[in-house]
């Protein structure tokens, strides 16, 4: 008689190996697929993965079709140019120009929160958005009122940044930061319109 825990060690084992294999196949770019399924949601009916009661059978390929629902879905949003993705972050745009206050709270309302570039392929993802509108955007990034250093928005100093030559030259005047369209950063006054860019 297996245990409950040998159960769900295999159910996980399933869901790891099956997951993968969603991965594999090449679709549309950067998404996965499989070859020969349509867009039905009843991915791959209800084949019975061994070992499994039904009912945690059942449960496996819910999560199976919702994994292949969101990858349908994601393939839209790529598609139609709406999010940048870089590993687990998303990038997008409302292509509204607001001062920064605004600007965060239209991402807070989102559920995300304003784009901040932790390394150079998040920076390239957030250019590729500030080319696209052509727009200067305010990055997730603010001076610390005690020493000045700039600092991610929870409060952590950063530890990438891509400063334009001779910048930050605010001296505490220019408490925000936004992102020139060649990607390289100023620091600058947080009452301007730039482009609200959000990561989710
Ligand atoms: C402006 C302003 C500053 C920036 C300098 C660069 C004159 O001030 O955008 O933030 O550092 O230009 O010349
Ligand atoms: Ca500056």
């Amino acid at each position: 008689m297996l245990s409950y825990s040998s159960y769900m060690l295999t159910a996980v084992a399933a869901l790891l190996v099956t997951c993968n294999a969603l991965t594999k196949y090449p679709g549309i770019p950067g998404l996965p697929s499989i070859p020969g399924l349509s867009g039905r949601d009843d991915l791959q009916g209800q084949t019975h993965l061994s070992g499994l009661p039904k009912s945690l059978n059942t449960e496996v390929h819910k999560v199976l079709n919702l994994k292949h629902r969101l990858s349908r879905l994601k393939g839209v949003l790529v598609l139609k140019g709406k999010i940048r993705e870089v590993r687990e972050k998303i990038f997008a745009s409302n292509g509204e120009k607001v001062d920064f206050a605004s600007a965060l709270a239209s991402c807070e309302d989102a559920r995300g929160t304003l784009a901040t570039p932790m390394n150079e392929e998040e920076n390239k993802a957030i250019l590729g958005i500030v080319k696209e509108y052509n727009q200067y955007a305010y990055l997730g990034i603010k001076i610390g009122e005690d020493a000045g250093q700039f600092k991610y928005l929870n409060g952590i100093p950063v530890n990438y940044t891509k400063w334009y030559q001779n910048e930050p030259n605010g001296k505490r005047t220019e408490k925000c930061v936004e992102m020139y369209n060649d990607g390289s950063w100023n620091d600058k006054k947080c009452n301007l319109r730039r482009l609200t860019i959000c990561e989710f």
